[in-house]
């Protein structure tokens, strides 16, 4: 059990991260939850228990919510053992050839931006307390998608997750890299039934978290099984 250690989550709010929150709280986790909808953050501190999850609304393209929620989170806990650098946006179909240019700036600040302004707000901390980082990238952060900015961003993330895992080498801290094949959550406009449930995801995080200090779990690739033939 994680003994009221405490992880942060960006993209709390719905999806993966919201799944991970129960799936941690669970196993002994302090929360804070970080995303911009306020109500659904209610909702889900509410639901584990405003004793253990706290709700903190960050947009994590701004640099200073970032480091807003980074104190927020101390003050509230007093310390930082974990992060979960989960918050993700995807995109509009018509490849490089005829997506909407704007949706690929929002990609850019939320995916790759986001994530890096992230970890430059808890990377301290982390490092102090010889935490965990977990990072949500994706399959399309290791494959090549046609014509898809989204696979670019998750290229950078995948970047950055082997990046950071160099530089606090020797800190006491880990670094796992989650790249998860299609999720039915809220990302999607419409259901997806042969994709993976959010709490599959969120068990693969659990159980990363879960492992003692002196394992490091750098990659985690979980994808669906793919459907019976005949
Ligand atoms: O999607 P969804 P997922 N500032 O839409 C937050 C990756 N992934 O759980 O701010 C702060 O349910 C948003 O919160 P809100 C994906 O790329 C997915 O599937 O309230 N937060 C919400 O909590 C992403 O990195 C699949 O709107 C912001 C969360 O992000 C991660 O998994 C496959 C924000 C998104 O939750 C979670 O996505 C894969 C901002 N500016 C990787 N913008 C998949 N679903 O198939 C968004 O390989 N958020």
């Amino acid at each position: 059990m994680a003994d009221n250690k405490v992880l942060l989550i960006t993209g709390a709010s719905s999806g993966i991260g919201a799944a991970t929150a129960r799936a941690a709280a669970a196993e002994g986790w302090s929360l804070a939850l970080a995303a911009r909808s306020t109500d659904k953050l209610a909702a889900l501190v509410d639901e584990i228990g405003a004793d253990r999850a706290h709700a903190i609304p960050c947009d994590v393209t701004d640099f200073e919510d970032q480091r807003r929620m980074v104190d927020a989170v101390l003050d509230r806990f007093g310390r930082l053992d974990a992060v979960f650098a989960n918050a993700g946006t995807g995109g509009q179909p018509g490849g490089f050839s005829g997506a909407p240019v704007d949706s690929w700036r929002k990609m850019v600040d939320v995916n790759i931006l986001g994530v890096a302004y992230t970890l430059r707000a808890t990377l301290e901390h982390l490092k102090a307390s010889r935490g965990h980082l977990v990072i949500t990238g994706s399959i399309a952060g290791r494959r090549t998608l046609p014509g898809s900015m989204y696979s670019a961003t998750k290229w950078a993330v995948s970047a950055i997750g082997y990046g950071v895992r160099e530089e606090v080498k020797g800190s006491g801290m880990r670094v796992t890299l989650l790249e998860p094949g299609m999720v039915d959550t809220p990302f999607f406009d419409e259901p997806k039934p042969d994709a993976l449930r959010p709490e599959d995801v969120a068990r693969s995080v659990a159980f990363a978290l879960s492992q003692p200090p002196g394992v490091d779990l750098h990659e985690l690739v979980v994808l669906p099984t793919p459907p019976t033939e005949g």
